[in-house]
């Protein structure tokens, strides 16, 4: 059954917004949403981020505010930082990043002297802005040095970071931190190699766990605060929206040492008041990624995007790194159709009904608005309860829609499935 109008105060008081937001729920629960960096929230993670606590000021933290009235909001908070200190096993915890981008800055702010260098992952082979961009603040105000993937190989084991490269990088440049973690790479990472790396030049170690943090809650990819080789990254930076299906949002996770640079890096240094409504929404969403059925739904996350990867190659696409042990793929257009970029194909997708993302690949020839690529991504879809069987139906469709782009009525065909398949499965929201 499809909801009730929650929405009836928008609706009388602002039909013109009322009318887009019901065009975007439209879309939402009729084309499939397949952006790695997307989930569905829950209804009570909804719930809560449209509460009362979106009125209130609260700047500082849970006993050290600089406002009356915060005593219910501080319960609040409080209990997002325990539950995902709990959820993570770390010792400390800050709730109040906006995003995934303000987490990497305050982490930088906290570990950091502007000019410090800093070795990251290169934006065009998985990293991200905030990895030293020069278009970003990063770039700007520290010295990054980029490191990035070794070459493909047939048999699908190139593509993978390039541990030697960061070693002679670390030794050459002294870094001060070393960050990993990314944005479009598609297998685990392991933090111990990097961990010894950074102990021989006298590095501090930051895992980027925006994609994974879900995957990481739900025990589907190692910790990297515990590595299993001894100590693991110093600090883990996270966004709340993607895998661990919270509100949007970011977190940062600690040692306890390092706990009160990275509260001030955050408030006075980097943001004003906290969203308390986002940060109660958090906190549902840490007690939801605490519960076993998380595991399991972690667990379909990344069986899914095998079974999508599966039928991508067989559909003639090469995958990057040749397939995926995480909730995220990368695919090369070029053994497919060498003339198909990324940007006419996500365009072409966007009609079928399929949302994914254009997206360099490795060493790729084109530029990064056009690119080779395509990413996809399975955990909004794994939230519908989507199985391996709409997997290999969707790799179908995706290889149909583009091998048939000039065609309009086929396209159209493909976009008549998409709604078909799509209305067994919707979203959280959209039940009762
Ligand atoms: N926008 C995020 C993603 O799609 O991976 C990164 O910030």
């Amino acid at each position: 059954m499809l909801q009730d109008n929650t929405l009836r105060h928008v609706q009388s008081s602002d039909p013109e917004l009322y009318s887009m937001i019901e065009r975007e729920r439209e879309r939402q629960r009729t084309t499939l949403q397949l952006i790695a960096s997307e989930n569905f929230a829950s209804k009570a993670v909804m719930e809560a981020t449209g509460t009362v606590l979106t009125n209130k000021y609260s700047e500082g933290y849970p006993k050290k505010r600089y406002y009356g009235g915060n005593q219910v909001v501080d319960d609040v908070e409080q209990l997002a930082i325990d539950r995902l200190k709990s959820l993570f096993s770390a010792e400390f915890a800050n709730v109040q990043p906006h995003a995934g981008a303000n987490a990497n800055a305050a982490a930088y702010l906290a570990l950091l002297e502007t000019g410090d260098t800093v070795l990251a992952m290169r934006l065009d082979q998985g990293g991200h802005l905030t990895h030293g961009s020069p278009v970003n603040f990063s770039g700007r105000l520290y010295n990054f040095i980029s490191y990035g993937v070794t070459s493909a190989v047939p048999d699908g084991s190139g593509e993978r970071i390039d541990i030697e490269q960061i070693h002679k990088l670390a030794v050459e440049h002294r870094p001060k931190l070393i960050v990993i973690g990314a944005t479009a790479y598609p297998r685990v990472i392991d933090v111990a190699p990097v961990r010894e790396i950074a102990d021989e030049v006298g590095a501090m170690v930051m895992f980027d766990a925006a994609h994974v943090a879900g995957l990481i809650a739900g025990g589907v990819y190692p910790n990297p605060l515990h590595s299993r080789a001894g100590k693991g990254a110093d600090v883990m930076t996270f966004t709340t929206h993607k895998t661990l299906r919270g509100p949007r949002g970011g977190a940062i996770l600690a040692g306890l040492e390092l706990g009160p640079k990275i509260d001030k890096a955050v408030f006075p240094g980097l943001q004003g008041g906290p969203l308390e409504n986002t940060i109660a929404a958090k906190a549902v969403a840490f007690k939801e990624a605490a519960q076993p059925d998380f595991k399991g739904y972690s667990r379909k996350v990344v069986q899914n995007a095998q079974a999508l990867a599966q039928e991508l190659i067989e559909q003639g696409f090469r995958l990057v790194s040749g397939g995926t042990d995480t909730h995220l793929i990368l695919c090369d257009l070029r053994t497919f159709d060498a003339e198909l970029s990324g940007k006419e194909a996500q365009e072409v997708l966007d009609k079928a009904g399929i949302t994914c993302n254009r997206n360099q690949i490795p060493f790729d020839p084109r530029s990064p608005f056009v690119t080779s690529g395509l990413r996809f991504g399975t955990p909004a879809m794994t939230t519908c309860d989507m199985g391996v069987a709409e997997m290999k139906t969707i790799g179908s469709l995706i290889a149909r829609a583009l091998r048939f782009r000039a065609d309009e009525v086929k396209v159209e065909s493909v976009r008549k499935e998409v709604v078909e398949l799509t209305s067994s499965f919707p979203p959280p929201a959209e039940k009762d």
